[in-house]
């Protein structure tokens, strides 16, 4: 678990700080890399850590985050994780000038700083996680299809232990980034401002009508006032749903509760599976970028 720095002999062992340099080196590529879709890789990266840790199951313990997998075919050309190559190259300059963190650290810690950088909440964070081999690789078909229900959304989130409200939470991450016809095959942002975390994604799919999109691609929404905004299944079944609903209105009312909420769930799908030597109170609290 230990890495040798050039020519070291001591075994050099990352502290806080050292990890806050990984954190102030991809704020400054975020910043600095602005030539990329709507003017981010905050977005992707949050996908990123999603996908590398979404696979978890918890009656067998496999998948999650520790082992970024997500490095190997099999599992980087599921379908799920079309075009999540970018973050993962946009990564590496960072890896080579930190070389002594894990890609499965790297991934996750990097979800953390998009969230924190595009103005979410705080994610608190903490190291631990091991690169393993290709044949830890999961099955494909554990990460959710947008195309499905809400049966569909329990499934996948339960297996991975989450209940109604964390799911929910979690699903409000939508307020970034966009879907892409050559990636999904669906196609748009969820809202005006996809650059910027914030309960956006909840007030719109409370406030607007949605009709469905009369286009060649999959069954999406679109919005009724501006026909550019999207919704997929998946988002039009939390507001169809008993369980899910009530969230869905408290997260579009109540921004603080929604970025704490999320905070938790996120934190929660970035550790599952990792078998931490520390404890939950000794993780990290990064200092974002002014
Ligand atoms: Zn997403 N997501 N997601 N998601 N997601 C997309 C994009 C993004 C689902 C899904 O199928 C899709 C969560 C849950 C679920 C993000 C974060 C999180 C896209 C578009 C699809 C199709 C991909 C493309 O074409 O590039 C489904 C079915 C979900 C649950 C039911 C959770 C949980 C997330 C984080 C906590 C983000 C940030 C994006 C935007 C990515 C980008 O490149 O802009």
């Amino acid at each position: 678990a230990y890495f040798y720095l050039n020519g070291e002999s001591k075994p050099f062992v990352p502290s806080q700080q050292d990890y806050q340099k990984v954190y102030d080196e991809i704020a400054a590529r975020l910043a600095n890399e602005t030539d990329y879709d709507d003017g981010s890789y905050g977005p992707v990266l949050v996908r990123l850590a999603w996908h590398a840790s979404g696979t978890f199951d918890k009656e067998t313990g496999t998948g999650g985050s520790n082992g970024a997998t997500m490095r190997f075919a099999p599992e980087s050309d599921h379908g799920a994780n079309a075009g999540l190559k970018h973050a993962r190259d946009f990564l590496e300059p960072v890896k080579a000038k930190f070389p002594w963190i894990t890609y499965s650290d790297l991934w996750t810690l990097a979800g953390s700083a998009a969230i924190q950088e595009l103005g979410g909440p705080v994610i608190p964070w903490r190291p631990g996680r091991e690169d393993k081999d290709v044949a830890a690789c999961t099955p494909d078909g554990r990460l959710p299809d947008a195309a499905k229900d809400h049966r569909h959304i329990r499934d996948v989130f339960g297996r991975m232990g989450f209940d109604d409200r964390e799911m929910v939470a979690l699903i409000g991450a939508h307020a970034l980034g966009r879907a892409h016809a050559d990636r999904s095959g669906f196609d748009g942002p969820w809202d005006f401002s996809p650059t910027v975390f914030s309960n956006e994604f909840f007030r719109l799919l409370v406030e607007e009508k949605w009709n469905q999109r009369k286009w060649n691609g999959p069954a999406q929404f679109t919005d009724k006032s501006t026909s550019t905004l999207m919704m997929l299944p998946t988002d039009i079944a939390l507001i169809k749903d008993k369980g899910f609903k009530p969230h869905v209105e408290r997260y579009a009312k109540d921004s603080d509760t929604f970025f704490k909420e999320f905070s938790d769930a996120y934190v929660k799908l970035l550790e599952l599976g990792v078998p931490f030597q520390s404890k939950p109170e000794d993780r990290f609290v990064f200092k974002a970028s002014e």
